[in-house]
C-alpha cells in the first residue's frame, strides 16, 4: 500500500491533520492501535480556543459544535472563601473560550473523514516507522494475524504520550524536558445542572478543585489528590463532600449533586520533546508535549501544532517547497513552550504542594489577590487562557 502521508494516531491531532490534508487533495491513512468505541469512550478536554473553533470551521466540522457548544465569557478564580469572575471577553478585546468535550469533537472529526472516505485503520498493532531519515520512509502494523506495509512520503506522528513514534527516535537526536506533579486529578462526570454558568478554579488549603461542565445538564468535577489515591476508594459521597469543602459557602450550597458515571484520576506532568522533526517524521499534539490541564491547554496545543505541520506539507506538495516543512519545529515550539510556561503556573498558583505548607498557601493567595486586583495581571491570565495567535 502506498500514500502521502501515513498519521498515526487517531486521536484529535491525527484527526484533524487528515482531515485538513485529505481537503487539500493530499492522501493520508491514519493508524490507530486501538478502537473507534474505545478512543470515543475517553473522556479528557473541554475548553477549546477561538484558534481551535477556526480550524474545525475551516474544514467544515463545526456546524454541531456552534449549535451545542457554550461559549464562555469568563471563568472565576476562588480562594479564600471569595470568588472573583475573569472577564475574559473584556480583558481580551472581545475573545471568548468555547466548552465543547474533546469526545465531540474527535465524534464530529471521524463522522467528516467516514463522509469523505478517507481510510483509518484501528485496531492497528505493533505501528512502527521506518527509514524516516530517507526519503522513502514506510510504516509496518499487524492486523488480523498478518504483517502491513504503507509507503509513504511523510509520517506525522500524532500518537499521543505513550505512542510509537516519538520512542523510534534514536536517543542522542531528542532532548526532553519533563516536570512531573505530586499530586493528580480525580474527575467526574455527572448528569447535574452545573453549579454555575461559568468554570469555577477553586485554591483551597485541602487542595485544588475545578467546577466545570459538558452542558446544562452534564457537570464535570475535579478535585486535586494524591497519586498514591485509588478510584475505588472515592465514593459519589465522598467527592460531593470534598468538592463542597473546597468551594466558597455559596456555590457550596447551590451544588446540585448525584450519581457519577465516570470517575479516574489522572497524574499532572508537563512534558517536551524537542525537536519536534526528524527527517520525515514530525510529531505532534501530546506525542511530542504534555501540560498539566489547569491551563486548558493540551488540546488546543494539538491544534495548533496540526495547523503549522498542514500547512508545511500543504505548502511542500504545491510549490515543491521544504521552507515550511525546515521550521515546523522550531515554529511548533515557540508557541509550545508559552503554553508549557501557562500551564505550570496556573498549576503552581491553584494546587496545594506537600512541601510548601501554610507559607505555600499564603503567597498563592497573595498572588490571587494580585491578580485580580491587578488589571495588567488579569489581562496576562486573560490573553493566555484564550489561547496565544498562531
Ligand atoms: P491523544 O488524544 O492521546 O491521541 C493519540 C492517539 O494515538 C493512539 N496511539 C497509537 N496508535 C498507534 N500506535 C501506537 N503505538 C499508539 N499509541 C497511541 C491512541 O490510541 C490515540 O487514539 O493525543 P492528541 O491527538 O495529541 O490529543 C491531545 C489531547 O488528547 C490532550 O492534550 C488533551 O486531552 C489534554 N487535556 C485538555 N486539553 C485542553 O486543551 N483543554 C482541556 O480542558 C483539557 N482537559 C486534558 C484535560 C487531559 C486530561 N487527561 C485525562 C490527561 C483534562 C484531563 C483530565
Ligand atoms: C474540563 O471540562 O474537562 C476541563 C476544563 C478546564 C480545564 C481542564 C479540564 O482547565
Amino acid at each position: 500500500m502506498r500514500t502521502q502521508v501515513v498519521i498515526i494516531g487517531s486521536g484529535p491531532a491525527g484527526l484533524l491533520l487528515g482531515q485538513i490534508l485529505s481537503n487539500a487533495g493530499i492522501d493520508n491513512i491514519i493508524l490507530d492501535r486501538v478502537g473507534k468505541d474505545y478512543i470515543l469512550g475517553r473522556v479528557r478536554a473541554g475548553v477549546l480556543e477561538e484558534g481551535t473553533v477556526n480550524l474545525l470551521e475551516q474544514v467544515r466540522v463545526a456546524s454541531r459544535l456552534h449549535r451545542e457548544g457554550l461559549p464562555h465569557d469568563g471563568f472565576s478564580l476562588a480562594f479564600d472563601g471569595r470568588d472573583h469572575r475573569v472577564d475574559l471577553h473584556d480583558l481580551t478585546g472581545g475573545k471568548r473560550v468555547m466548552v465543547y468535550g474533546q469526545t465531540e469533537v474527535t465524534h464530529d472529526l471521524m463522522d467528516a473523514r467516514e463522509k469523505i472516505g478517507a481510510l483509518t485503520i484501528y485496531d492497528a498493532h505493533n505501528v512502527q516507522p521506518h527509514a524516516f531519515d530517507s526519503a522513502t520512509p514506510y510504516v509496518t502494523y499487524e492486523k488480523d494475524d498478518a504483517s502491513h506495509r504503507i509507503d509513504c512520503d511523510f509520517i506525522a506522528g500524532c500518537d499521543g504520550f505513550h505512542g510509537a513514534s516519538r520512542k523510534a527516535v534514536p536517543q542522542g537526536a531528542i532532548k526532553e524536558f519533563e516536570r512531573v506533579y505530586p499530586f493528580g486529578w480525580l474527575g467526574i462526570l455527572a448528569d447535574v445542572p452545573p453549579v454555575d454558568h461559568e468554570l469555577i478554579y477553586a485554591n483551597h488549603p485541602r487542595g485544588f478543585a475545578l467546577c466545570s461542565m459538558r452542558s446544562a445538564t452534564r457537570s464535570r468535577y475535579y478535585v486535586q489528590c494524591g497519586l498514591d489515591e485509588k478510584v475505588e476508594a472515592w465514593s459519589d459521597d465522598r467527592f460531593w463532600d470534598e468538592l463542597r469543602r473546597r468551594l466558597p459557602a455559596h456555590h457550596a450550597e447551590a451544588m446540585v449533586t448525584g450519581p457519577s458515571f465516570e470517575k479516574s484520576i489522572a497524574p499532572l506532568r508537563s512534558f517536551v520533546a524537542e525537536p519536534m522533526r526528524f527527517g520525515r517524521l514530525f510529531l505532534a499534539g501530546d506525542a511530542a508535549h504534555i501540560v498539566p490541564p489547569t491551563g486548558a491547554k493540551g488540546l488546543n496545543l494539538a491544534a495548533s501544532d496540526v495547523c503549522y505541520l498542514s500547512e508545511a506539507l500543504i505548502e511542500y506538495y504545491n510549490e515543491h517547497s521544504q521552507a515550511g516543512l525546515d521550521g515546523y519545529s522550531a515554529r511548533a515550539l515557540a508557541r509550545v513552550w508559552k503554553a508549557v510556561r501557562f500551564s505550570w503556573w496556573m498549576t503552581t498558583m491553584m494546587h496545594r504542594f506537600p512541601d510548601t505548607g501554610d507559607f505555600g498557601q499564603k503567597i498563592q493567595e497573595a498572588e490571587l489577590d494580585y491578580l485580580v486586583q491587578s488589571r495588567a495581571a488579569s489581562t496576562a491570565l486573560a490573553e493566555n487562557y484564550v489561547g496565544l495567535p498562531y
